[in-house]
């Protein structure tokens, strides 16, 4: 147990080179901890609010104001505080915005200070953050779904879909998920080479796919698992995260690269056909945010042969969680803890996901650091499954290693989430 001494916020940049928030926390007995905040670009509506300073410096994205609330509010808000004291202390912070957005100090704000809690608490302990989380539950690794082609926002919307993801479905330790994956990222690679799709790597490390419609994207992927020598379906099967939103609101889709507009019922039809087609295990946000009656018709419609997660639809809620659960929608959740702004808030909708049988994946933000809380966050509370981009860029590898150091340093976890997927 320690008081905290010193809340220190800084502005440093993100993996897309924009300022984002960093905190470090300091307890009386000299523990730090430090946070830093994520930032996306497919943002739902919903989620916590940014804030930036606006203006033409750094095209609006500043964020010495959030800077300055932590410096001349939260800092002298927290000091003397019990830095374990995670959810009081959260506590505080939503009581000092003050908004229900957390638009006035800002949620990036909010998350860097709440995670820098959560450091200075653990190296306070002397615990990694996942065993300090466990709270000496047994937990084990996440599964990962990893990006191997980026679309949507992420890459100038070259393809509508987001995420063109794969799961080492046949791996049974994140070590043998992360070779699998080498392997099928890096024939991906040589495959785009050969069919001059290649056009360099997108924001979340993913290769950037010239792709003439969807569809290719899926048979590209397919044939790099078996050029990378796995059964497709069986050792590596498919992630996909839509992201419908980007392209879709009022129930009406335009697909960009294949000149196509559909309504939600169209949209379904083409992504069961996919399903029908492709070994995909999971799909994420398959209708736009506002489109709860599709969300619903879509769950129905694939009953439980795949994972069915709400990204921008439940934004990291414990509230939204439990709405789709009684109208089921979704059957997973992704959880990303600035949509929410606070640790406590962020283990909440967690926890209501997992009172709801629903599937939990803890995620990185397309704008990233050199920050890993989130591993931990996905081992130290058994998630079950983890996303963090793709299998290249820093700001990535470093989870991925991240997890590797986890599952390699004695005290182990009990073991890896391989069949994570199975309780859908
Ligand atoms: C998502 C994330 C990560 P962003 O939509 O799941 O891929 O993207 O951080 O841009 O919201
Ligand atoms: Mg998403």
């Amino acid at each position: 147990m320690s008081r905290i001494k010193h809340v220190h916020a800084r502005r440093i940049w993100d993996s897309r080179g924009r300022p984002t928030v960093e905190v470090d926390i300091i307890t009386e007995s000299g523990a730090l901890g430090r946070g830093i905040a994520p930032a996306g670009a497919s943002r739902g509506t919903r989620e916590a609010i940014e804030l930036r300073d606006g203006g033409t410096r750094f095209g609006g994205l500043d964020v010495l104001h959030a800077v300055q609330g932590i410096q001349q509010e939260i800092a002298p808000a927290l000091v003397g505080l019990e830095v374990a004291d995670q959810t009081k202390l959260d506590a505080i912070l939503i009581a000092l915005d003050g908004t229900a957005d957390k638009s006035r100090l800002g949620g990036n704000a909010l998350i860097a200070t709440s995670l820098a809690a959560l450091h200075a608490a653990a190296a306070q302990a002397q615990l990694p953050l996942w065993r300090y989380l466990s709270n000496d539950r047994p937990v084990q690794l996440p599964l990962p779904q990893v990006q191997i082609f980026g679309g949507g926002a992420h890459a100038d919307r070259r393809v509508d879909v987001q995420d063109f993801m794969v799961i080492a479905t046949g791996a049974r330790s994140f070590v043998e998920a992360m070779e699998m994956t080498a392997e099928v990222y890096r024939h991906a690679g040589l495959l785009m080479k050969k069919r001059g799709a290649s056009q360099g790597i997108a924001d979340e490390g993913g290769w950037w796919p010239a792709f003439a419609h969807n569809e290719e994207a899926l048979d590209v992927l397919v044939m790099s698992i078996e050029a990378a020598g796995f059964v497709p379906g069986q050792d590596v099967s498919i992630a996909l995260d839509i992201a419908a939103s980007e392209f879709g609101q009022n129930g009406r889709y335009t697909l960009g690269l294949e000149k196509m507009e559909l309504d939600t019922d169209g949209l379904i039809e083409k992504l069961l056909r996919w399903i029908d087609k492709y070994p995909i295990v999971s799909i994420e946000d398959p209708v736009a945010e506002d489109d709860a009656k599709g969300m619903i018709a879509f769950t129905n419609a694939v009953n439980g042969r795949v994972q069915v997660v709400g990204d921008d639809y439940l934004v990291t809620n414990a509230k939204l969680v439990q709405e789709a659960a009684k109208q089921k929608a979704c059957n997973a959740v992704l959880i990303k803890p600035n949509q929410a702004g606070t640790i406590t808030e962020t283990l909440s909708a967690l926890t209501a996901a997992q009172e709801a049988g629903y599937a939990t994946i803890v995620s990185a933000r397309s704008g990233e650091t050199e920050d890993v809380a989130i591993v931990h966050l996905a081992t130290g509370w058994n998630a079950g499954q983890l996303k963090v981009g793709s299998f290249a860029r820093s700001e990535r590898m470093a989870k991925w290693n991240e997890g590797i150091r986890v599952e390699t340093t004695a005290p182990h976890p009990q073991g890896f989430a391989w069949r994570a997927l199975q309780r859908i």
